[in-house]
């Protein structure tokens, strides 16, 4: 999940004049950025600072991550003239990646890092729609009337996505996480047949390599499709308790979740209550990673953040003496 974000002041200071994709590609700002989570929470993992849209970037499409919106595409994706704006990537074009992992995975020491990328059909969709969209309605539009450019974007898609996690992977994350963050606008059968496709190509591409996890947003009606597109960790937002979720993805999967990012706002106790109650919900799974159902919101004290690591700490540590 987002964790450094906006809930930092340490982050919003270094931040400060900075646009977000030129913060993205300069090494030393990604590696204070990343740690700055790990050293003030004292997080198990550090999650790579970088974003989804960083290597549509390095494949050559115009845009920019707009403060309060999110990315923003220049000239939208929407006709096979288009699509040849979308070139692949090689590791060369995103080499500050490759140059910040490296600078961490010394930093960090013991503590893993986890890198990311976004799927194809959530990337696809910033690329058709031209932003952030609530309904994805020409995202479905090319997907139901050009069904071969959509495959056929959303495999170019796959191949980007592929060669940005074997750089991370190369040069040393512990971990990858895939989110197909708005892949919940799906139906199962829609998902099946103009999404599970790619997503199995990028997660098979990486077997055999680190754990991989894989993410979206109101998912329940396709937990079982996400987990078959071949990851161990299938994460789970907030709204499908971790009990429920386990039969949904099936054996063999360890689940990741899901305490509702506005659960922080809560008094104490009623925080700590929700925490336990996602740690005893996740016992029903062969592994669990805690974490929220969703990215920080910008608004959160990071005071209650802090308080929720120490408690999962003892928590946990109790349940395994
Ligand atoms: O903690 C971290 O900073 C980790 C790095 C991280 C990650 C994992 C960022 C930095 N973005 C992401 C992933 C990401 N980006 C996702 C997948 C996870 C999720 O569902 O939240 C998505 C959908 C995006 C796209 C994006 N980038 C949005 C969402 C817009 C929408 O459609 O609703 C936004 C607001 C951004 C900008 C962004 N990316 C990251 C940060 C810290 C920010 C805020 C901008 C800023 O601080 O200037």
């Amino acid at each position: 999940m987002r964790q450094a974000g906006r809930s930092l002041p340490e982050y919003r200071k270094v931040r400060a004049g900075i646009p977000m994709l030129e913060s993205c590609r300069r090494p030393d700002l990604v590696a204070e950025i990343t740690l700055q989570p790990v050293r003030r929470h004292g997080v198990d993992a550090a999650i790579l600072f970088s974003d989804i849209v960083v290597p549509v970037a390095a494949a050559g499409v115009d845009l920019d991550i707009v403060p309060g919106t999110g990315p923003v595409v220049a000239d939208p994706i929407r006709t096979p003239e288009d699509l040849d704006r979308l070139r692949a990537i090689t590791a060369a074009d995103v080499s500050y990646v490759d140059e910040a992992v490296r600078l961490l995975v010394a930093e960090l020491g013991g503590t893993p890092l986890i890198g990311f990328a976004g799927a194809p059909f959530t990337l696809a969709s910033y690329l058709v729609e031209g932003g952030p969209s609530r309904t994805h309605a020409k995202t479905k539009t090319m997907m139901y009337g050009q069904p071969e450019l959509w495959h056929a974007l959303c495999a170019r898609l796959a191949e980007i996505t592929l060669e940005f996690l074997r750089v991370q992977v190369a040069a040393g994350v512990s971990a990858v996480q895939l989110f197909d963050s708005w892949a919940g606008a799906l139906s199962e059968a829609d998902y099946r047949r103009y999404v599970l496709p790619h997503s199995t190509y990028v997660l098979n591409g990486l077997a055999g390599t680190v754990p991989r996890i894989h993410f979206g947003v109101g998912t329940a009606q396709l937990l079982g499709a996400m987990g078959e597109a071949g990851a161990d960790v299938v994460g789970v937002d907030w709204r499908t308790p971790l009990d429920a979720a386990v039969p949904l993805i099936g054996p063999g999967r360890s689940v990741q979740g899901n305490l509702d990012p506005c659960a922080l706002f809560a008094p104490w106790p009623v925080v700590e209550a929700e925490v336990r109650r996602v740690l005893a919900e996740g016992r029903a799974a062969s592994g669990h990673i805690f974490n929220l159902g969703h990215g920080v919101l910008p608004e959160t004290d990071p005071d209650v953040l802090g308080r929720v690591v120490d408690l999962i700490h003892e928590a946990s540590a109790a349940s395994q003496a």
